[in-house]
């Protein structure tokens, strides 16, 4: 009787998970590709998301993330989350619709204009739909925390803003409604605050190398955030924004030479604000060309992909929130907030990856590890179960793999998969036999393994991210 059980409960998952992994076959996706770049996108980035069904605008600057999309900005974001955690930084959810009250008691409210969507319940209670959070995650700290002996805390959540802003464009690079991580800090002393923010510096400089990116931090205005020390975290790019002005020497900086010690931190901090890099609104003549020398001069276009802010009793004061210190006084406690563009960062990676019309998207973040291109064009019935079989192999060793079994001739999907680039394909056409298999890197070299060889090289690259 008990064999028989087991049989029924192991048919039952085999069933489910065959089900389960024939999700991955190309023909049943949806991935709405485009055949011409849409003329309304002016950038690669844009251009690309559209074509490749990553994105559709739903209303000026309001985007839903299709599933291809929607799949490498999960993958983003939980680079942020892991890099955030290593740091200790602790996870939690805030609403997107806030009350006007918390914003009236900073003062914010009027502050910040139009560029915030102001909105009223049916009992005519104004609310709104957050831009950032230091209001309310003060609210909810002021609530409990009251002695020194509770600090630091470093708390974030991933979640939507919206900014109705005055020009959005570039697709999600500047829009309304994007997803950010916005973390905050709270310490007791100005002393402990700056660790926080040193802590908080370096876990942006990992977490932007995980992603394939140099971002560099440069001193930068605070604007509606306040306080006077803010680094923007920006990656080079033709088509960036931000107008960046800096000592060239900045790029070799090696953080690797660098562990999360307090000390080395700090000493990795000085090392970046020894060399003079800052934003269009920081920019003077004089301190630019005295500091730097010619050859090492480097005036160029950037993505802000993440700021970080040290603004200590700008909002804990108005909001009256205290605590105990070791002494028995009662002081403001001290704060800074720090933000990533999650979304942002879908296109500015694309922007500083791609090469020609191919998107080339770091391992780390990709939407599949490979690809199975197998030539099916006359129905080849022998290629097809070929393909089926290493795609059931890799997906039980947990590679992510995406298998096109469309009947399209294979120079059409060479150019769809340059599009969406993935970064290894595997391919069964004439250069493949049954014990070797062409594995092609995009836009790359050309080798001849054995589906174990791929295997490993596969589940290698991952260990390595
Ligand atoms: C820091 C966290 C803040 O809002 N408060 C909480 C602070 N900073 S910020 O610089 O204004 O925004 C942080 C990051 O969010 C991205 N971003 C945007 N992405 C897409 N469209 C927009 N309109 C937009 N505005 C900001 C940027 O990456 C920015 O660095």
């Amino acid at each position: 009787k008990n064999s028989k059980r087991k049989d029924w409960k192991e048919t039952l998952y085999e069933r489910k998970f065959s089900k389960d992994i024939k999700n991955m076959y190309l023909s049943k996706l949806f991935i709405p590709l485009l055949k011409e770049n849409p003329s309304e996108a002016k950038i690669k980035s844009h251009q690309l998301m559209l074509r490749t069904g990553m994105i559709k605008q739903s209303s000026t600057g309001i985007y839903s993330w299709l599933p291809l999309g929607f799949k490498i900005m999960k993958k983003i974001e939980q680079i942020v989350r892991e890099e955030q955690n290593k740091i200790g930084a602790q996870e939690l959810l805030m609403p997107t619709i806030q009350s006007a009250d918390i914003w009236k008691e900073s003062g914010r409210y009027d502050d910040y204009g139009e560029e915030m969507l102001r909105i009223k319940d049916r009992q005519g209670k104004e609310m709104l739909y957050g831009p950032t959070n230091e209001e309310l995650i003060t609210e909810i700290f002021r609530a409990s925390v009251k002695s020194y002996k509770s600090l630091p805390q470093l708390l974030y959540h991933i979640q939507w803003k919206f900014r109705d802003e005055l020009r959005p464009r570039f697709g999600v690079m500047r829009c309304k409604e994007f997803f950010m991580k916005d973390a905050y800090s709270f310490d007791v002393s100005d002393q402990e605050a700056r660790r926080s923010y040193n802590k908080m510096f370096f876990a942006y400089l990992n977490t932007f190398k995980r992603l394939g990116l140099t971002a560099i931090p440069m001193a930068a205005d605070t604007g509606p955030i306040g306080g006077d020390l803010s680094h923007e975290f920006i990656i080079l790019a033709d088509t960036g924004e931000s107008k960046i002005y800096s000592d060239k020497r900045i790029f070799e900086i090696d953080i690797n030479k660098h562990n999360s010690e307090d000390n080395s931190i700090k000493d990795l901090r000085k090392k970046y604000d020894d060399f003079y890099a800052v934003t269009d609104d920081k920019f003077k003549k004089e301190d630019f060309e005295k500091k730097v020398k010619k050859e090492n001069q480097l005036v160029t276009k950037g993505i802000e992909v993440g700021h970080i802010f040290y603004f200590g009793d700008k909002y804990s004061k108005p909001l009256n929130c205290t605590v105990d210190t070791k002494e028995g006084k009662k002081v403001d406690v001290k704060m800074g907030s720090y933000g990533i563009g999650v979304s942002r960062l879908v296109a500015a990676i694309i922007e500083a990856k791609f090469d020609d019309n191919i998107m080339r998207w770091p391992e780390s973040v990709s939407p599949f590890d490979v690809a199975i291109i197998p030539s099916l064009q006359k129905k080849d019935k022998s290629n097809y179960l070929k393909a089926e079989k290493i795609y059931n192999f890799l997906i039980k060793n947990k590679i992510d793999v995406l298998f096109d079994d469309t009947d399209e001739h294979l120079s059409a999907k060479f150019k769809k998969f340059d599009l969406i680039g993935i970064p290894y394909q595997i391919i069964l056409g004439s250069k493949s036999t049954d014990d070797k298999i062409e594995f092609k890197e995009i836009n790359g070299k050309t080798d001849s393994l054995s589906l174990e060889e791929i295997k490993n090289k596969l589940l290698n690259k991952r260990n390595l991210n």
